[in-house]
Order: structure tokens, then C-alpha cells, then sequence
């Protein structure tokens, strides 16, 4: 069975990250703020689906990281009261609305299986953090996900500080324990996309790819990591296409991105492949260009590297490709533009990658648009290498050669940045062509 075989090649899920190294992570936290500061951390939301059901909960990625929460509505408060105090209030215990809506572990359940020092329940919280901000020269909030929290904050300061600033720089960098957690994720996702492309034939739904790819989630415990994209022919070209509602023809290069989390921690995997288990010779150019400039964007994750090599690193490959390839007529120099903004970015729109981690785009900078300075390559740290070219048939805005018309191909790896080089998480899942025309349709 699929998810037997994929059961037997992913070997032994990694511990959750314990509690020791969360204890560590709320110290170095505390040692950068100020001890007349309290800092409040939140959940996200529970949101409404429809009517009174809900979308499934998802923990907040800094209470998750600072400690280990992961049931809905617990608020973590670091106070010092002589030294630094982490108080956690969290639902009480209901038997009546336990039945109905599941366990609670309740506030000595806080106390006694999380890390923190203190458990209170939500019931007392608002006189008692309303107390611990009165006593406080300022606060750290995060607006916007638990009202009842943003309230409280209101009434007591007219600002406050954000502690992203400290816990996204904090995020940025992977220990041991959170990088096993990783390349288990990326391990997975690899699996389940050679099960996708095992199982493909010409016709296939793109949902029915995408439910054996979410299937081998599911079957493993885990779960996407962003909404899977599965896009066939023309739908390949739009980035964030992810109704998946298209059947595949034969001739189609499918592009499926799909990604899956573990404890929190998230893989993000691309590649693309024809659908009958052979590339056209036109989406064969294409391919093998994308892979070039995707193993020179990796080959440019080096310590010490500018964030901004590895999109240069790919824009460069590609230009020079489709300078070649008579896409583009003009000289390299002149499809690349001024600061990467030529006109090879009409079939390559996107950045070449982000940080990964406890989400998917992950904290601390390094995508397109972010304002922060310009981080640099360092050890420990995880991104994604992802160069794409798209030729969308349905574009009116571009003239598109029906020789490349409905081929959009992007090839997407997980590299952690060593002293020693890349290392490729998602090494496991297949790119060269040869071992994708093997692959595809041979169960
Ligand atoms: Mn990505």
C-alpha cells in the first residue's frame, strides 16, 4: 500500500522539541527586554468556517516556540517578580463543555505538563494582568489576535512594544532538535510527492493528486503546511493556484507545491513533471533551464553569502536562457535590467525564496518587499531555493510563442546553510529528468 511504502522510507519521527531547550529559548528572551517590561504572547483566533463550525485551530507560532501551547486560547505573560516569571492562563477545566468540545488540560495541567512557572485560568485574567501592567513601566503585544488580551493592553498603555523584533531574530536560527524536526517534514513531503508522481497517469484529477499527496500527511500524523497547489497545463502559470479542480491531459506538465508540518515545523517542496511521464521537447528546454538556475541559486547559499546572491545567482541562468533559447532578443545584460527588473521578469515574477520554519514564509526577513536590511547567509538558518519560469497562454499582456504557450515549471528545494555548504533537506524527492520520466506513472 502508497502509505506503507512511504511508512517503511521515512524512518523515526524526532522527539518534539523538549522542554529544556524552550525553557532556554524564554531565558534568552527575557535577558533582551527590560525587567520593568512584561510581555505578552497570544494565541491566534478560533475562526469561524461557517455557521458554528470552526476552521481547524492552528497555534500561534511564537506561544508555540516559546511554550510548546497548542490547544486554543492560552496567553503566556513574562513578568519579573524577582526574576523573570513565565505565568500561562489557560481554559479552566468544564466537564459539561469538555464533552462537547474535547479536553482540556485544564490550569495544573499547564503547570504540571508545559514549561512555564505559573498557570492561571482566562477566567482571572483580566483583573490579574490588568495588576501585572499597572505595576509595569511598558508592555510587548502583538494587536490583533486575542481581543479580551488587546482590551486589558488598552486600558492600562497607550503603546507598546513588539516583541517580534526580538523572537523573529531568535526564530532565524535552527538548533539540532528543530532541524531533525525539519528534514523529518522534508522527508515526508519528498515521499509524498514520489507517490504523487508513482501514481500519476494522464487524465488524473489534480485533486486526486493532491489528495495522495495530503493522504501521506494525514497517514504520518501531520498535515499541510500551506494549501497544497496542484496545476496542470495553463493553471501551472498562476502561482497560488490552488483550487485543483482541473483534470490533467496528456501533454501537461503538472506543477504540484506542496508542503507539509511537523510539531509545528514546515517543509515546502516543488517540481513539476509531465503528466504522461514525458517531457515535450519544448517543456524539456524549460526544465533544464529551471534546473540550472536552481542549482546555482542553491550553490549560493554560503555562509557569509548577501541574501540577495542566490536570486541574482538564478536571475542570471535564466536570462542567459532565454536570451538562448530566442525568448527573449536582447542581450543578457539587457533581460536582466537594472536591479533584476528586466524583462526576463515577465516569466519569472516571484523571489527566488524565503526562511522557513515554524511557518512557511518564516519570520525574520529575507523576502521581497520585507524593509529590513539586508540579512546575510549564516549557519543554521533554512530557506527555500525556488526559481520558476511561466508562460501563461492566457496572458493578454504578453506575447508568448505557441511553442512555450501553458508550460509554467518551477523546481522548489529546502536548504539549511552550513559552514560546510548547503545541505538540500529534500534531497529524497527526485529532480533530474531522467529520474522523473522513470518515476512518473511506474506504479
Ligand atoms: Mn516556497
Amino acid at each position: 500500500m502508497m502509505y506503507e511504502r512511504v511508512s517503511s522510507a521515512l524512518g523515526q519521527r524526532p522527539p518534539k522539541i523538549s522542554h529544556e531547550e524552550m525553557r532556554q529559548r524564554q531565558r534568552d528572551f527575557c535577558s533582551k527586554i527590560d525587567s520593568q517590561s512584561v510581555a505578552i504572547i497570544t494565541n491566534n483566533p478560533v475562526s469561524i468556517r461557517s455557521r458554528d463550525t470552526h476552521h481547524r485551530h492552528r497555534f500561534n507560532s511564537y506561544l508555540h516556540y516559546l511554550t510548546g501551547w497548542h490547544g486554543e486560547e492560552g496567553v503566556a505573560v513574562f513578568h519579573h517578580d524577582g526574576d523573570w516569571k513565565c505565568r500561562l492562563y489557560v481554559q479552566a477545566r468544564d466537564v459539561e463543555k469538555e464533552t462537547w468540545t474535547g479536553r482540556r488540560p485544564g490550569v495544573q495541567g499547564a503547570i504540571d505538563h508545559w514549561p512555564v512557572d505559573e498557570s492561571k485560568s482566562r477566567d482571572e485574567m483580566e483583573a490579574d494582568l490588568a495588576n501585572i501592567l499597572t505595576a509595569a513601566d511598558s508592555v510587548y503585544h502583538i494587536q490583533g489576535l486575542d481581543t479580551v488580551v488587546d482590551g486589558i493592553v488598552a486600558a492600562a498603555f497607550d503603546e507598546f512594544l513588539d516583541p517580534r523584533e526580538i523572537l523573529d531574530e531568535m526564530r532565524v536560527f535552527k538548533s539540532t532538535g528543530e532541524i531533525a524536526l525539519m528534514q523529518y517534514a522534508a522527508d515526508l513531503a519528498a515521499l509524498a510527492h514520489i507517490e504523487a508522481m508513482r501514481e500519476c497517469r494522464s487524465g488524473m484529477g489534480e485533486w486526486q493528486l493532491q489528495s495522495i499527496i495530503e493522504g501521506c500527511f494525514l497517514y504520518h500524523q501531520s498535515e499541510w503546511a500551506y494549501p497544497s497547489i496542484v496545476g496542470s497545463g495553463d493553471n501551472a502559470t498562476i502561482l497560488h493556484y490552488n483550487e485543483n479542480k482541473d483534470p490533467t491531459r496528456n501533454g501537461d506538465v503538472v506543477l504540484i507545491d506542496a508542503g507539509c508540518e511537523i510539531d509545528g515545523y514546515a517543509s515546502d517542496i516543488t517540481r513539476s513533471f509531465p503528466v504522461n511521464g514525458k517531457f515535450t521537447e519544448a517543456q524539456r528546454e524549460i526544465y533544464a533551464l529551471v534546473l540550472d538556475a536552481q542549482m546555482a541559486g542553491i550553490e549560493a547559499c554560503q555562509v557569509g553569502a548577501p541574501w540577495g546572491a542566490m536570486h541574482k545567482a538564478t536571475s542570471r541562468v535564466l536570462a542567459q536562457g532565454l536570451v538562448d533559447l530566442g525568448i527573449l532578443d536582447c542581450t543578457v545584460e539587457e533581460a536582466l535590467g537594472e536591479e533584476f527588473n528586466g524583462p526576463y521578469r515577465q516569466f519569472f515574477m516571484h523571489g527566488t525564496g524565503h526562511l522557513l520554519g515554524l511557518d512557511v514564509h518564516d519570520v525574520g526577513g529575507g523576502r521581497q518587499g520585507d524593509n529590513r536590511p539586508e540579512r546575510t547567509l549564516a549557519s543554521g538558518m533554512v530557506l527555500t531555493v525556488e526559481p520558476g519560469l511561466y508562460f501563461g497562454a492566457w496572458r493578454e499582456d504578453i506575447e508568448i510563442d505557441p511553442k512555450w504557450a501553458g508550460i509554467g515549471i518551477r523546481i522548489e528545494d529546502d536548504v539549511l546553510i552550513t559552514e560546510e555548504g548547503p545541505v538540500i533537506l529534500t534531497a529524497k524527492c527526485p529532480k533530474q529528468i531522467s529520474e522523473i520520466e522513470a518515476l512518473v506513472g511506474s506504479n
